[in-house]
């Protein structure tokens, strides 16, 4: 299976994902192509819909203290629902559909959520620190949201102008 990231502006990306009912092999193959595409293209989450896919899954692996990761450290999110959260926390956050630019972004310190893992079973995550974080942003991406949209006015310009700079300095190469 052959993936490709969809990137802003695609409207693809507005989409609101559905949620998924059947656990079928079909998933297990879009899950185990999204996993190296994700570790490839140095990403730490993605959502199905930036490989196209308009569906509620997310794939993360976050990095161990010396910036690696793990195959063991893996994490397949299916049908995510927040259960509760707290506190408030500011990070550097990118997007592999935004390519090349990062800017501060706010959300919840901890999270607990409800998802299904690949064979439909029902688990619970409690998170903290980039695990939180990175799941906020991909639970974003199912309902059609990215992180640009979370800035300042002034700061969407900015970006605006220099996202488009970037790439028609890439077309060009
Ligand atoms: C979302 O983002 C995230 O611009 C995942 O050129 C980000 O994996 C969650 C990436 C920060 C928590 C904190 C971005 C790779 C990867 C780029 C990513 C790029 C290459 C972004
Ligand atoms: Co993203």
């Amino acid at each position: 299976m052959k993936l490709t990231i969809v990137e802003y502006p695609d409207k693809r990306l507005r989409q609101i994902s559905k949620e998924v009912t059947t656990f079928d092999t079909k998933l297990h193959a879009l899950l185990d192509a999204m996993n190296p595409m994700m570790i490839d293209t140095n990403g730490i989450g993605l959502a199905a819909i930036q490989v196209g896919y308009a569906i509620r899954v997310l794939t993360l692996n976050i990095p161990d203290e010396e910036g690696e990761q793990h195959p063991e450290n893996l994490l397949e999110i299916i049908n995510p629902v927040v259960i509760d959260k707290s506190g408030e926390t500011l990070y550097q956050e990118g997007c592999l559909s935004v390519p090349k630019f990062y800017e501060d972004i706010k959300r919840s310190e901890k999270i607990s959520i409800h998802y299904q893992d690949r064979d439909g079973k029902k688990m619970q995550l409690d998170a903290d620190g980039l695990l939180a974080i990175a799941i906020q942003h991909e639970m974003d991406h199912l309902e059609g949201i990215l992180f640009i949209d979370k800035l300042s006015y002034a700061k969407r310009k900015k970006f605006e102008k220099e996202y488009k700079k970037m790439l028609k300095e890439r077309k060009k190469s």
